[in-house]
């Protein structure tokens, strides 16, 4: 038997967003996969652990974000503005950040990103529709406008340059579910880096969308177009349900925020 560790797929990969919800839990998992892991935020991580380097920056600074990039072979990018926001900092973090990311992955060659978006590109479906990721955007925000930014710059990047993405139309990814929604958005945290995972490892992704949703027992979403990542869900939110009891109350006619999937956030938007 031998005693050297099997080697990692990975020499480096860079988790951006990494102080944030979704970074912290990352930030544990992906070691595995990894010799390496560099984490970036604009906020404090800590002292870098086993197997870490820490290169704090904002998204918005150009140089730094060209740094950050060198000597990594895939980008976890999960940094950036996660609601809804005035479009000021929207653009400076989500749009301008990600063109800095793009053209920094772009000038040292690395090879996959995988792209946290979010279900709010398509927020303004109704919940009576399922959403493939072949039909139109229909973001419900500025922040689902800065989303489909991102898949729209990562395509381009794939078409023009070869550099791979896998854009992550993530629904609700949080310990539990924190409304009735989110019985049907949820994706625990397990499925998360199951679905990373499969996104880093899959030998060929081209383009790729797919929706991050757990297996739940309603989905506005359908999955199949992303069926070659070969992610198969493991939980559901029905070990949730007891959370949202049923009032046998209807929403208001016309309650916006209950007829679209994007649920509040349709209403988060400015005030004019
Ligand atoms: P979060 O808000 O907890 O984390 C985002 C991190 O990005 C924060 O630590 C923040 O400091 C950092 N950040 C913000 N602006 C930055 C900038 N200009 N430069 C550098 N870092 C910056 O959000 P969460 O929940 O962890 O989400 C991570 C990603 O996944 C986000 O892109 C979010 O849009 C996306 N997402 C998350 C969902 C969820 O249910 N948690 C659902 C859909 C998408
Ligand atoms: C998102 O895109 C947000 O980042 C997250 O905080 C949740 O609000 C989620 O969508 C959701 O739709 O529940």
């Amino acid at each position: 038997m031998s005693d050297t560790a099997p080697s990692k797929p990975f020499r480096r990969l860079l988790l951006t967003g990494a102080a944030g919800g979704l970074g912290s839990v990352l930030r544990e998992r992906v070691k595995a996969w990894t010799d390496v892991l560099r984490l970036s935020d604009l906020h404090d991580l800590g002292a870098a652990g086993d197997g870490e380097e820490i290169m704090c920056c904002d998204l918005a600074d150009r140089a730094a974000v060209l740094k950050l990039c060198e000597g990594v072979d895939a980008v976890l990018h999960f940094g950036g503005i996660s609601v809804e926001d005035k479009f000021e900092p929207i653009m400076q973090a989500n749009i301008l950040g990600l063109h800095h990311l793009y053209e920094a992955v772009h000038k040292a060659g690395v090879k996959r990103v995988i792209y946290a978006s979010s279900n709010h590109v398509t927020g303004f479906y109704r919940t009576t529709d399922v959403v493939d990721a072949d039909m139109p955007l229909r973001p419900d925000s500025f922040y689902g406008i800065s989303k489909c930014f991102g898949e729209a710059l990562s395509r381009y990047y794939y078409d023009r340059f070869g550099i791979e993405t896998v854009c992550l139309r993530i629904g609700s990814s949080f310990p539990a579910p924190r409304a009735p929604r989110m019985m049907v958005t949820f994706l625990s945290y397990d499925d998360l880096v199951e679905l990373v995972r499969c996104a880093l490892l899959t030998p060929r992704v081209g383009h790729t969308i797919a929706f991050g949703v757990s297996d739940n027992a309603t989905l506005w979403v359908d999955n199949r177009k992303a069926a070659h990542l070969g992610y198969r869900p493991k939980d559901s939110s029905t070990p949730f349900a007891a959370l949202f009891p049923a009032t046998g109350e209807r929403p208001e006619a016309g309650d916006v925020t209950s007829i679209y999937q994007g649920g509040p956030f349709i209403l988060a938007g400015p005030q004019y």
